[in-house]
């Protein structure tokens, strides 16, 4: 069993496509321990996206993912790491295979509608940015 965090970034909230992106995850065998829905401010989204400061997009993209609510939420399962993000596709949705969500829901190369994490290393950096122990203990 392995956990990962999912981001439903703004442009999915204001859509109203929570519901629809967990169940995706959800029919894939995915289990959610933990979610909430949540706002960042300019600094914390500077902070969660901190491996790409040098990165061109990195202004716009914390900009934009502090521009109003996200859900975060703990999928679990067996490979949830590499299984979410194959679920998720290509981070440029004209590049996501069919049936992923970006290929479904994502605007642009931006405004992916959901993050998840890239790799084990990342998702026990990433888990404890959103939730604390009280919040994943003993939730399944
Ligand atoms: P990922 O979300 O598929 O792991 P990353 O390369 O880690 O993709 O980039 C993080 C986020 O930054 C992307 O999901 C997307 O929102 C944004 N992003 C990545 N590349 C670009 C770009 O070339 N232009 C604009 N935004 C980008
Ligand atoms: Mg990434």
């Amino acid at each position: 069993m392995e956990r990962t965090l999912v981001l439903i970034k703004p442009d999915g909230v204001e859509r109203n496509l929570i519901g629809k992106i967990i169940s995706i995850f959800e029919e894939n065998g995915l289990r959610v321990v933990a979610l909430k829905k949540t706002k960042l401010t300019k600094d914390q989204a500077k902070a969660f996206y901190l491996v790409h400061k040098d990165r061109p997009f990195y202004e716009d993209l914390t900009t934009y993912m502090s521009s109003g609510p996200i859900v975060a939420m703990v999928l679990e399962g067996k490979d949830a790491i590499k299984r979410t993000r194959e679920i998720m596709g290509a981070t440029d949705p004209k590049e996501a295979q069919e049936g992923t969500i970006r290929k479904l829901f994502g605007l642009d190369k931006e405004k992916n509608t959901v993050h998840g994490s890239d790799s084990p290393e990342s998702a026990l950096k990433e888990i404890p940015f959103f939730f604390s122990e009280q919040e994943l203990i003993a939730l399944i």
